[in-house]
């Protein structure tokens, strides 16, 4: 039997008190780069063969963060792992969303230097020693700027998203108070101590998880030293990029959301502007049976509100709960569930309503309470209920 010495390891104080020299002394990664990655399996090979040619001579690991992507991308991510040690994946099935997928990657890791970068070969691996360099020097993240020094978005963004670059630029600098050259940067280096301490902060919905790490770091008192290393954004040659309408209103939900101190969540004010909209197709549906096709006014009513409730409930699955979206069967059980909790919803708000009607309020602050009430209420239950947390 062999029986291991724990002493001559605790008895060495100088290596337990510094991480990196003790993962030296293991060969356990001393760095470890995250990527995300939904549909990436004809950029993972040469992805892998850049970071080794890159990173050779150092202590590192590949986590793969697939979720469930439908070209098998985790598949060859496994592949990959069976013929080099270091490359690792974690398949999540049934959520989506690029934020909770670098958190959970991140966490998965001992190593105490981390890099978060995209699986599709737009950001360049070659400036990677550089921003490790930047936080072992004592920088809490490194990022890799496009808009700094000799950095540009190069070929890699259309005059349009190069534009919306530079909005939501300005946006985050004003919630950051910092002047970054590239808040909304994807590929970024970060010490883990200092990702750990700020982690229960973040939020896990959405597209833009370093800026949410400077805001929330800054509001947990220390803003956090930053260093920036210019690359040339590339074009993305192999796969789809998944920006779209969605992931801008996804952005701007969160950057509200951030705004409010995180009170209000993400995902509220996505479900409050789907509810905005519902209004609006509401009237237009009751405007139209009532005038134009001279419908009685309660099955009008019953029609537009049936209609508004099923739109609500496709446009949240789309948007608010992208991450959690209902398919087939388990879409119609959502939607039927969706019915009873927003009709609950309702008696809620005719309720509040005229109680507080009662107590001599004019309508129209009686009638926003009860909308509030009912708004939280369908909200509370939905996600709950609907779309499990
Ligand atoms: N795990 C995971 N990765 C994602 C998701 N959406 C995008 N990605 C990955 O995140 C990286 C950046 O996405 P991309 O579509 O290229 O964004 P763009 O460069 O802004 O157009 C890529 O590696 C994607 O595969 C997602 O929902 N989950
Ligand atoms: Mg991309």
């Amino acid at each position: 039997m062999t029986v291991i010495d724990f002493t001559a390891a605790t008895d060495n104080s100088d290596l337990m008190a510094d991480p990196v020299a003790r993962a030296n002394r293991s060969g356990a990664p001393e760095f470890a780069i995250i990527v995300p990655t939904f549909n990436e399996r004809a950029n993972l090979l040469a992805l892998t063969t850049k970071l080794e040619t890159t990173l050779a001579g150092l202590d590192w690991e590949l986590i793969v963060v697939d979720d469930d992507s439908p070209d098998g991308t985790a598949d060859l991510a496994w592949q990959l792992g069976r013929e080099h040690p270091n490359v690792r994946c974690i398949k999540r099935i049934g959520r989506r969303g690029l934020a909770s997928a670098c958190i959970e990657g991140i966490l998965s890791t001992n190593a105490p230097f981390v890099a978060v970068m995209d699986g599709d070969l737009q950001h360049d691996e070659t400036i990677l020693p550089a921003m490790l360099a930047k936080i072992k020097a004592g920088a809490d993240i490194a990022v890799g700027s496009r808009y700094v020094g000799d950095g540009s978005s190069g070929e890699g963004l259309s005059p349009l998203r190069k534009w919306g670059s530079e909005q939501a630029t300005r946006l985050s600098t004003l919630l950051t108070g910092q002047t970054l050259s590239d808040p909304m940067s994807g590929f970024f280096a970060v010490r883990r101590d200092f990702f750990i301490d700020v982690a229960p902060k973040l939020s896990d919905e959405g597209f833009k998880i370093l800026l949410d790490l400077i805001v929330s770091a800054s509001r947990q008192g220390t803003a956090p030293a930053i260093a920036e290393v210019p690359y040339t954004f590339r074009a993305r040659t192999a796969g789809e990029s998944k920006m779209s309408p969605l992931v801008v209103t996804q952005f701007l939900g969160l950057w509200v959301s951030k705004l409010s101190g995180g009170v209000l969540p993400t995902s509220f004010l996505l479900f409050s502007l789907v509810g905005f909209t519902g209004i609006a197709i509401h009237l237009g549906v009751l405007t139209l049976f009532t005038t134009v096709w001279n419908i009685g006014f309660i099955p009008a009513q019953i029609a537009a509100t049936l209609i508004a409730m099923t739109w609500n409930f496709f446009l949240n699955n789309w948007i608010t709960y992208a991450d959690k979206k209902l398919r087939g069967w388990k879409a119609l059980q959502g939607l039927l569930l969706f019915y009873a909790a927003c009709s609950i919803g309702g008696i809620a708000n005719v309720s509040v309503a005229s109680m507080i009607y009662d107590l001599r309020a004019v309508p129209i602050v009686a009638g926003l309470a009860g909308a509030v009430m009912s708004s939280v209420f369908n909200y509370a239950v939905t996600r709950t209920f609907t779309w499990r947390s």
